[in-house]
């Protein structure tokens, strides 16, 4: 099992659309072990492959307390919606950062889980919300797009100046970074 990097806005990678997946082998489900002990340790409740540079249609949830509930889904596809929700939300992608936003507060997604078999959930709460949130990043959407221009931009502004910071800190002289 590895841990991946996740990145993070405003990285142009983060704005792929992700291709639906035709082959469920030994190899993604590896990839997948890999994505769920990315998300645990992170600590996140989902995580979508784009997020770790992987451009295909994958994204890992878990919303349960002691997350003992992983769900896997490959080529998920949202067939129904109903209500509308304002819900917090925060982004492994956009760290330290939460902001209001409006969903659907009901769902019905479809799609293959790790052996390829399809099953659908019709289901509303956080997992609705996320797996509304994951979608989105399979196509190449952040949370972040749904605020004001304004807000966005402060965002990324102090994101930037972060990850430059970082950097600096990682080329020091005895960084244990
Ligand atoms: O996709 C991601 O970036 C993961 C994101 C999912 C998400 C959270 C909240 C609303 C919608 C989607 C996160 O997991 S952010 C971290 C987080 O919310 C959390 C972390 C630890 C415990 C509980 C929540
Ligand atoms: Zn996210």
């Amino acid at each position: 099992m590895a841990k991946l990097d996740i990145l993070h806005f405003p990285d142009k990678r983060l704005r792929t659309k992700a291709k639906e997946i035709s082959n469920i082998d030994d190899d993604l489900r590896a990839f997948i072990s890999d994505m769920f002990e990315t998300m645990y340790d992170a600590p996140g409740i989902g995580l979508a492959a784009t997020q770790v540079n992987f451009h295909q249609r994958l994204m890992v949830i878990d919303v349960s307390e002691e997350n003992d509930e992983p769900l896997c889904f490959i080529n998920p596809v949202i067939t129904h919606k109903e209500g509308v929700e304002l819900m917090q939300e925060g982004c492994l992608s956009v760290p330290g950062f939460y902001e209001d936003v409006e969903r659907a507060e009901t769902i019905t997604v479809k799609a293959l889980d790790k052996q390829g078999q399809a099953f659908e959930i019709t289901t509303d709460g956080l997992l609705a919300v996320c797996v509304q949130h994951e979608i989105d990043h399979l196509d190449g959407k952040l949370f972040v797009d749904y605020l004001s221009p304004l807000k966005r931009n402060r965002i990324r502004k102090k994101l930037e100046r972060m990850e430059k910071e970082l950097a600096a800190q990682k080329t020091r002289p005895n960084s244990t970074l």
